[in-house]
């Protein structure tokens, strides 16, 4: 695994894909700042200061796009979580992969496909985490959101958990990658925060309602629509 410190870049999502080509399976890319970190479509990834973790694991684990891959960033989800226990506080997961403390956004996970005409370049998979932020400072974020220096009470120092989530990322990534969402299916069960609840899911703009039942064996959403049941691939819970 290598590491890339930058001082600040717009994003390091972005600064992966321009320079993948030069980049090495494993690196790491993390900034001390982000000028323009990116959500999910076209949302925005808010820096909330310097104590706090923005990063991107670079992935060249085949030259075509496997299934599995579009489960990483519930995996990212499940190693997060585990992480954060061992601060002693209780990580819900949110489907796919926001992870949440108290029922607030603590971490965003994201993850770009690179293809070159229909060749797979890799994959670049950013992840945020409020680690040491100011409580006043959420109110520039127009969703509940946290941090863990409020959530655990305390200091939390980047750089050993930053060296910690690497490790534990890479420790199971070939395992998972071999055995796919199965793996890590009860461990996202134990933290999931939506099953059997009465959901509405946004999917790109359509609203549908039904209550989660399950999960696939890759980890889609089962939703119960009066009766009718409904695979759930991409979308965003919305909260009543
Ligand atoms: C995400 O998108 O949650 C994925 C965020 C990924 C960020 C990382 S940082 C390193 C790497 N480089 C990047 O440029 N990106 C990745 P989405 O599910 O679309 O959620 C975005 C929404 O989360 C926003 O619209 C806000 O409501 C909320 N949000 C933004 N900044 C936040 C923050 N710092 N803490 C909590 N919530 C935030």
């Amino acid at each position: 695994m290598n590491i890339i410190l930058l001082e600040q870049t717009d994003s390091t999502n972005a600064y992966a894909k321009e320079n993948l080509s030069m980049l090495y399976d494993k690196t790491v890319i993390v900034a001390q700042h982000q000028t323009a970190g990116r959500g999910r479509l076209s949302r925005k990834w808010i820096d909330l200061g310097d104590g706090n973790l923005f990063l991107t694991f670079v992935l060249k684990p085949s030259d075509e796009f496997l299934p599995v891959y579009a489960s990483l960033t519930q995996y990212l989800s499940v190693v997060l979580s585990k992480l954060l226990e061992t601060y002693g506080v209780e990580p819900q997961i949110k489907w796919p992969n926001d992870v949440l403390i108290n029922s607030k956004k603590i971490s965003g996970i994201l993850s770009e496909a690179v293809m070159r005409g229909k060749t797979f370049n890799g994959l670049v998979l950013g992840i945020g985490v409020n680690l040491n932020s100011d409580a006043e400072i959420f109110a520039s974020i127009e969703k509940p959101a946290t941090a863990l220096n409020i959530e655990a009470n305390m200091f939390i120092d980047k750089d050993e958990f930053t060296n910690k989530l690497c490790k534990m990322f890479f420790e199971d990534y070939e395992t998972f990658l071999s055995k796919g969402f199965a793996f890590i299916r009860e461990d996202y069960l134990k933290h999931a925060n939506f099953l059997n609840k009465k959901l509405a899911i946004d999917i790109c703009g359509k609203i549908i309602e039904g209550t989660a039942k399950d999960l696939t064996q890759n980890g889609e959403l089962l939703l119960n629509c009066g009766g009718d049941e409904k695979v759930i691939t991409i979308g965003d819970i919305l909260w009543n």
